[in-house]
């Protein structure tokens, strides 16, 4: 008799090899509008969810409110004779599906920064965990523990009529949104710079303010941080970390709650830890071939890694069928300034070397190059080496969509979701019956 862990793995293994020939024989049969073979794909493809700030093309990437990565560098404000937006500007626009002017975007900063006082008890949660800590797990404790100060839960306890839940739920999106650079400035610190802090410097805009409270004071770093913090923030509504916010947020969970777990969910390697696992796979890849491997090399290490059952990070895309414009933004913010950058040119090889092979496999829908790719080479050039940290970057600029996104759920009253799911059972018995009929 076993342990229950070898019950399982005997009980499990034949039957995931079942479900697979089951999914390769029956796949197209229909279940109402969608297939057999939709049930095992992730929900891909299946429209059930309304999210407003952005939408997601398969060839030409995400649009937010209508406007393209690049409509986006070009239109919303700047700080006077910048050369990128400003992401309080992208939040307005999410939010209320208008371009802002830069005096909007001055109120948001004023608003924003009258609301920056993280409450002590945050740092202390985060000081109790050990050092080696993952950056991603200190973020989102630090963001379950500023739930303590939720006006929304508050307002809930207190009775709040049903129509009323946009507002408490807008002081808690300002609120995180305005805390979030000192939670995550605090972590970085923390963990790679001796505990050592930066007091802020208010008079920036937010981007600045966290790169300087980082330690990232390049006037090129802030604009590396304002271009970052805006094309990360939205992909529309059903990638893991906005369909998170989300799902959670039904629950009437309040935003704390519900951007904590999306966190838990972008700090999954297939979502946004990518960005570390792309800087960590180039890393690996020159410790066992050389500093700079040619692309004879690098073709060779991306078959070893799909030999090995890995994925190459960085490449691949759930909806994308294109190399992603947010890849292209920054490959044109590297051409701008760090064209020479040996680390930004493997990152430009492997595009060259890795598409072809993907798509050879025969099996991965999307060859192409994600925003992971690239963002991660951006980073280290400036400085930022510890690429554990990344996905915490990523996760501040995540916030500014899906926040946006929850406004409109409480606004419109979106009701709680509940999708169905069935057993295989269900399905043999269901796709019997059909042939059967037939
Ligand atoms: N390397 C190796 N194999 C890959 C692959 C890659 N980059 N991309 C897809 N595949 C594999 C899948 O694992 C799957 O294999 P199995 O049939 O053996 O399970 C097969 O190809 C078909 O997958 P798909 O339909 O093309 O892709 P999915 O929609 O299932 O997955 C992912 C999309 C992004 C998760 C996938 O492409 C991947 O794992 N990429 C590498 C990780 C990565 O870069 N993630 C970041 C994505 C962008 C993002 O969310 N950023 O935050």
């Amino acid at each position: 008799m076993g342990t229950l862990k070898e019950k399982f793995i005997e009980k499990a293994l034949p039957l995931s090899a079942e479900i697979r020939q089951f999914v390769k024989e029956n796949g197209q049969v229909p279940l109402g509008e969608f297939t057999v073979e939709d049930v095992y794909a992730g929900q891909k493809g299946i429209i059930g969810l309304l999210t407003e700030t952005s939408l997601l093309d398969a060839n030409e990437g995400i649009r937010f409110r209508g406007y393209s990565i690049p409509e986006l560098r070009a239109k919303l404000p700047k700080v006077p004779g910048g050369t990128e937006p400003l992401p309080e500007g992208l939040f307005y626009l999410m939010l209320l599906g208008e371009m802002p002017t830069y005096d909007d975007v001055l109120e948001i900063q004023e608003n924003w920064r009258n609301r920056s006082e993280v409450p002590a008890h945050v740092y202390a949660s985060i000081d109790a965990l050990p050092i080696t800590t993952h950056p991603m797990t200190q973020f989102s404790i630090g963001i379950m523990a500023m739930q303590t100060d939720s006006k929304f839960a508050k307002a809930y306890r207190d009775g709040i009529n049903k129509k009323d839940y946009w507002d408490p739920t807008y002081e808690d999106v300002c609120n995180l949104l305005a805390r979030l650079p000192y939670v995550a400035a605090y972590i970085y610190r923390r963990t790679y710079k001796d505990n050592v802090h930066i007091a802020p410097k208010p008079e920036l805009d937010w981007a600045a303010n966290f790169a300087h409270m980082l330690g990232y004071d390049q006037v090129e770093f802030y604009k590396l941080m304002r271009l970052y913090l805006t094309i990360h923030a939205d992909h529309e509504g059903g990638n893991v970390s906005a369909h998170t916010t989300h799902l959670v947020g039904s629950a009437l969970s309040d935003p704390y709650l519900s951007f904590a777990a999306a966190m838990n969910g972008l700090a999954g390697p297939l979502h946004g830890l990518a960005n570390q696992e792309v800087i960590r796979w180039i890393f690996e890849m020159r410790n066992e071939i050389g500093n700079a491997p040619s692309k004879e090399q690098i073709a060779d290490y991306i078959h070893q890694t799909l030999k090995n059952g890995k994925v190459v990070p960085g490449y691949g895309h759930a909806v994308l069928r294109k190399t992603d414009p947010r890849f292209l933004a920054q490959q044109e913010f590297a051409k701008t300034y760090m064209a020479d950058d040996e680390l930004v040119n493997i990152v430009w090889n492997i595009y060259e070397v890795a598409p072809p092979i993907l798509e050879g496999t025969g099996k991965i829908k999307n060859p192409w190059p994600n925003v992971d790719a690239h963002s991660g080479a951006l980073l280290l050039h400036y400085g930022l080496n510890e690429y554990d940290f990344f996905t915490v970057l990523f996760g501040v600029s995540r916030a500014l969509g899906v926040m946006a996104s929850l406004m409109w759920d409480r606004a419109l009253g979106l009701p709680i979701e509940r999708p169905k799911s069935v057993t295989y059972e269900w399905l043999k018995n269901t796709v019997e019956a059909k042939k059967a009929k037939a």
